[in-house]
């Protein structure tokens, strides 16, 4: 058992920080002693670790900590690292690879994410990895975001994480310099870029250049880089259908001061034919007819 005084001493936390985090959010239980001191166990002292860690390594705000340590109350990270590490090639299937990365990310674990990350490319070619495991990974933290059962810094890990890996594969896949230059980014405001990505090293495995300027681009930026880098192609990718018009008005322009641009749209904001805008140098494309468009 620790004392109040030895425990801030051990885990470097003001005396005044712990009872303020055992008063108002109850983390932990201390035992008195005989004369009413507060006496701290080992399991109080982890949890404390725990609190500090993340909002001084992850950049948590205190209630965030609190949110997570409650969370990983059912599994705690060490356990989910473990069982993680444990598992089987049996249940190495795109189920288990998706729940393990998942683990991983919410629990901040990078040198295991990037084991597991590693592992799913080496089982899987990376067309299949994306579609059957990394985009399943981003969509579960991006809806458990959204359903208040992940914080924001949990979200932002996992994309984070994961995207820093698939950008490192565009280095990997030599350019044809025959093939046409793609710009590819999602317009202002617009900050859902997995599709744009996939589509991309769908191109980039394939052979093209493709300039990525991924989400959140301002579009009077990209004039200049179309006309100084040959730019053939435009891969644009909205999401929400409130980012269209001001698209469609750039396209517009474009298309006049560059006339040989091409223009292909994708993304849930075209995903009915109702809500695609009609002109001749826009196509739109579904992943089925990716490889038919590519080979024509
Ligand atoms: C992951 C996610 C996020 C992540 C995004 C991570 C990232 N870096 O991309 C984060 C957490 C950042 C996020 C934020 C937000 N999100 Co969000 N998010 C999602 C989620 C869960 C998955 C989207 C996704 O990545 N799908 C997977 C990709 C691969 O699919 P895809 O984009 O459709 O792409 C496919 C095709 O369309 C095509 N494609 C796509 N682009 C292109 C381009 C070209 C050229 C081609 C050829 C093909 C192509 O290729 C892909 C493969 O088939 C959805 C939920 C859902 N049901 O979709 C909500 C969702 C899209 N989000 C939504 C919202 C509202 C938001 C926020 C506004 C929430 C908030 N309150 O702040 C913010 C901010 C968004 C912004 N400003 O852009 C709404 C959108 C509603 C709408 N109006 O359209 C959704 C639908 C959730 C919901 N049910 O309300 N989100």
């Amino acid at each position: 058992m620790y004392s109040m005084k030895r425990a801030s001493e051990l885990l470097d936390i003001p005396v005044v920080t712990i009872r303020a985090w055992e008063n108002r959010y109850g983390v932990i239980a201390p035992r008195r002693s005989g004369g009413g001191h507060r006496q701290l166990s080992e399991e109080d002292l982890s949890r404390l670790r725990f609190l500090k860690n993340q909002i001084e390594q992850n950049g948590l705000k205190i209630s965030e900590a609190v949110r997570l340590l409650r969370q990983s109350d059912s599994v705690p990270p060490e356990q989910a690292a473990e069982q993680a590490a444990e598992q089987t090639t049996s249940s190495l299937t795109f189920d288990g690879l998706v729940d393990k990365l998942y683990m991983d990310l919410i629990h901040f674990n990078s040198v295991q994410a990037d084991k597991t990350i590693d592992l799913v490319f080496a089982l899987y070619d990376f067309e299949e990895a994306f579609r059957r495991i990394i985009v399943p990974v981003l969509y579960r933290a991006g809806a458990e975001w959204e359903a208040g059962k992940i914080v924001v810094a949990q979200e932002h890990f996992a994309t984070e994480t994961i995207l820093r890996r698939l950008s490192a594969l565009f280095r990997v896949f030599p350019v044809n310099p025959s093939l046409p230059v793609v710009l590819a980014f999602c317009p202002e405001g617009e900050r859902h870029h997995l599709g744009l990505m996939s589509f991309s090293l769908f191109l980039r495995k394939r052979g093209a250049a493709v300039l990525y300027l991924g989400p959140d681009t301002p579009l009077k930026d990209l004039d200049g880089i179309i006309a100084n880098h040959s730019v053939s192609f435009i891969a644009a990718s909205v999401t929400d259908r409130c980012y269209v018009d001001k698209l469609m008005e750039w396209i517009e322009a474009a298309a006049r001061n560059h006339p040989q641009l091409r223009f292909l749209l994708g993304g849930a904001a075209f995903d009915r034919a109702e809500w695609r805008p009609v002109k001749a140098n826009v196509r739109y494309l579904s992943a089925e007819q990716w490889e038919d468009w590519h080979n024509a």
